[in-house]
């Protein structure tokens, strides 16, 4: 036997290692309050190492969210952060990243906040290459509000909400934002912490719109649907000759929702918000003269 194998670990070698990485740097003092096996915990973890590897200063980070137990993200992580209205991050981080384009911005929410109530902004901030990340939690649930049927809930799943069943056909979020124009758009499982983090770190890194959809189990009010168990199988990789910079490809692997891909399905440059408002100033300057109104 490897004489390696037997030597004892201590947990204070364990955390020395830990802070040594750089990681806890990223943590606040405020512990999470998320059931213990929500798949949140394996995303912040996530974004710790992304935050960890790509060197950003606490202070050059934003994290804003909506409402949800996913919405309670900024109080963990130690950087700036907005908790704002149920819905409402999207537009708030758009003004956060006009006025300091410096400044790395991070929205994150549920499928509830993002898709239901808030699901009016996702276009604009697609269609305008607003240079932010967006990491959506799809736990197909509303966690917080102690498990309603939400817009990404199964065909069958039962709730408090959907006693018979749910009828309504769920949303398809990623061919949403494939044909909203998104230039980054790619989904990680909570399952798979290293693939995660490794989506993460890739769409921060991207300039202009980067969507990143996160499938996530909520231990607490889904026994039967989004499990570990059901999810662990079901998820597979993008196939090897995936091409992501094809978005009709990128849309026909999204319509296949009984095995979700995990990966990077589609990535373009184009200019963002803050150049074409560059360019907008540019000319108000060159024109000497106030915009013409109709
Ligand atoms: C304007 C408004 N409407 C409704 C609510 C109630 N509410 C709080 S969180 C939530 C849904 C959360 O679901 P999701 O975004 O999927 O987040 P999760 O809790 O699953 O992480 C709702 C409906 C609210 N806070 N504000
Ligand atoms: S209710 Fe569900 S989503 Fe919310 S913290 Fe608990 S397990 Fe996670
Ligand atoms: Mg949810």
């Amino acid at each position: 036997m490897n004489g390696e194998l037997t030597q004892p670990v201590y947990l204070e070698e364990k955390l020395r290692e830990v802070a040594q990485s750089g990681r806890l740097d990223y943590r606040s003092r405020v512990l999470p309050t998320w059931c213990p096996g929500c798949g949140y915990f394996s995303i912040a973890e996530g974004l710790t190492s992304a935050f960890t590897g790509l060197g950003l200063a606490n202070e050059n980070v934003v994290i804003v969210s909506g409402i949800g137990c996913a919405s309670r993200f900024p109080f963990f992580v130690e950087a700036y952060g907005f908790h704002t209205l149920h819905g409402r991050a999207l537009p708030v981080a758009t003004g956060i990243k006009v006025t300091n384009e410096d400044l790395c911005v991070v929205v994150v929410g549920g499928d509830g906040d993002g898709f239901a109530i808030g699901g009016g902004h996702i276009p604009h901030v697609a269609r305008r290459n607003v240079d932010i990340t967006y990491l959506l939690f799809d736990n197909g649930i509303y966690g917080l509000t102690k498990g309603q049927t939400s817009p990404t809930s199964s065909l069958g799943f039962m709730t408090s909400t959907s006693p018979y069943e749910n009828h309504d056909q769920p949303l398809n979020p990623l061919l949403m934002v494939l044909s909203y124009g998104a230039t980054w758009v790619g989904q990680s499982y909570a399952g798979k912490p290293h693939h995660l983090a490794e989506m993460i770190r890739m769409a921060i890194e991207h300039k202009g719109f980067s969507y990143l959809h996160i499938i996530s189990p909520c231990v607490t009010f889904d026994k039967t649907d989004r499990t570990y168990q059901n999810l662990d199988v079901t998820v597979r990789d993008l196939p090897e000759d995936h091409d992501p910079t094809d978005r009709m490809q990128a849309m026909q692997q999204a319509v296949k929702v009984s095995r979700p891909a995990l990966g990077l399905y589609y990535v373009e440059q184009r200019p963002t918000l803050s150049n074409e408002l560059d360019d907008i100033a540019k000319k108000a300057r060159a024109s000497g003269s106030s915009p013409r109104v109709a």
